[in-house]
């Protein structure tokens, strides 16, 4: 049974950016629910993979430092630990990935053919295709044997994970290995992130949830890493049930315990989330009207699909804050989803000149840090909601 926990308010397509803010968008009411049975938390709407993933999807894997180191060192893993002759990667973004091993070794699934393209490109096989059964079969026929499986945020992307995972079990081979890595649910509540749910985030995984979810496909889950990206993240390491060789880490039963005493499966925790965060946004809002008020200037920093999401749920515009800066260029000169803040391309004059920078890309925040020295030593602040709302 789904329990209803959060209402985030009216939302549009969190990656929605558009050239002109006056421009009718497709908006829709963003609930979270709790699922007493499977455990899993969910958004009430569903949005169609093909409206949220599409020829100008903006989000590029790449751009940020902290995610090519990240993949990078996961590269080198698989290849040192499974050895594997064939890699299938869903989700392939722009590469980030993939471009760490060689084009026959590996192929991507990636329907946002913008980010194909680029793939494509570099002589990476690339399928500009959904993850789907008939996708599966397709793949099987072809490569025969899969031994990796890797994907990270986007399976939560998918709405119908019976397909997700029957479709995997379809191409991965008997002893091979599925590798996927997605926001920490238990990061997420403990750290009120509550801007991980959106639209695209149809699911925030636990490993609670995963493990249900696991047990119908007869797979099982036989490692698991906390991971710092987005946030927090984890990486699950999976393997078909049947396959003995490999072990059962004690990683794995050290995970759940961490979260069955936070509560992750019972439905008041989630409650209790959804109180914290209706106070969040009340503090939040508190900073920047009295940082206003003093006549003091605040721009947004990262667009990313998380902003949009906090803007929209604390109602803020460009009278509190006066535009974003972001280094992706399908984002800069268009508004951030749902709001009047305009996205300019990021240049480090655009920083000097302000008194308080609101995190949006809170989840890079060393990344930013470093690189924002000067703005720091010279008194300049920065503004985040996680894990409460307060100024650094
Ligand atoms: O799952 C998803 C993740 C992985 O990425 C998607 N549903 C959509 C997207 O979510 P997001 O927009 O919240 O992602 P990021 O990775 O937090 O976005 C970072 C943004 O900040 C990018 O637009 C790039 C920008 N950025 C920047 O301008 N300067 C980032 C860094 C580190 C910087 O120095």
């Amino acid at each position: 049974m789904n329990k209803f926990f959060l209402n985030l308010g009216i939302q549009p397509l969190a990656n929605n950016y558009l050239p002109n803010f006056r421009i009718k968008q497709k908006k829709y009411n963003l609930k979270l629910n709790f699922n007493t049975k499977s455990k899993i938390v969910s958004i009430s709407k569903r949005i169609s993979s093909k409206e949220m993933f599409h020829s100008k999807y903006p989000y590029r894997s790449s751009l940020s430092k902290t995610m090519i180191d990240s993949f990078k060192k996961i590269s080198l893993e698989i290849s040192k630990k499974f050895n594997p002759d064939l890699i299938l990667e869903i989700g392939s973004n722009d590469g980030a990935l993939i471009c760490n091993f060689e084009q026959n070794k590996v192929i991507g699934v990636e329907p946002c053919s913008n980010l194909a393209q680029i793939t494509q490109k570099k002589g990476y096989k690339t399928y500009d295709k959904y993850w789907d059964y008939n996708l599966s079969k397709t793949l099987k026929k072809k490569f025969k044997k899969i031994d990796l499986i890797y994907s990270a945020n986007t399976l939560t992307h998918i709405s119908d994970l019976d397909e997700v995972f029957r479709s995997i079990t379809n191409v991965l081979s008997n002893s091979g290995v599925l590798i996927i890595e997605d926001p920490s649910l238990l990061e997420c509540i403990k750290n009120n992130a509550y801007d991980q749910f959106y639209n695209e985030h149809i699911y925030v995984f636990s490993i609670i949830s995963l493990k249900n979810i696991l047990n119908k496909f007869n797979l099982e889950i036989f490692d698991v890493k906390n991971l710092q990206t987005h946030g927090g993240s984890l990486r699950y390491y999976i393997k078909r049930k049947k396959n003995k060789k490999i072990n059962i880490s004690s990683n794995v039963k050290k995970q759940i315990i961490k979260e069955v005493k936070f509560g992750l499966d019972k439905f008041i925790t989630f409650k209790k989330f959804g109180k914290k965060i209706e106070k969040s946004r009340e503090k939040l809002i508190k900073i920047f009207t009295e940082i206003r008020k003093n006549n003091k200037k605040i721009i947004g920093y990262g667009a990313t699909a998380k902003a949009a999401t906090v803007m929209n749920y604390c109602k803020i515009n460009s009278n509190i804050i006066s535009f974003f800066i972001d280094t992706t260029k399908e984002k800069t000169n268009k508004y951030l989803p749902g709001t009047n803040i305009k996205i300019l391309k990021y240049h480090s004059k655009l920083i000097k000149k302000n008194d308080y920078i609101f995190l949006g890309a809170w989840n890079f925040k060393k990344e930013i840090f470093k690189k924002e020295i000067k703005f720091i030593r010279r008194g300049g602040k920065f503004i985040t909601h996680v894990p409460y709302p307060r100024i650094i």
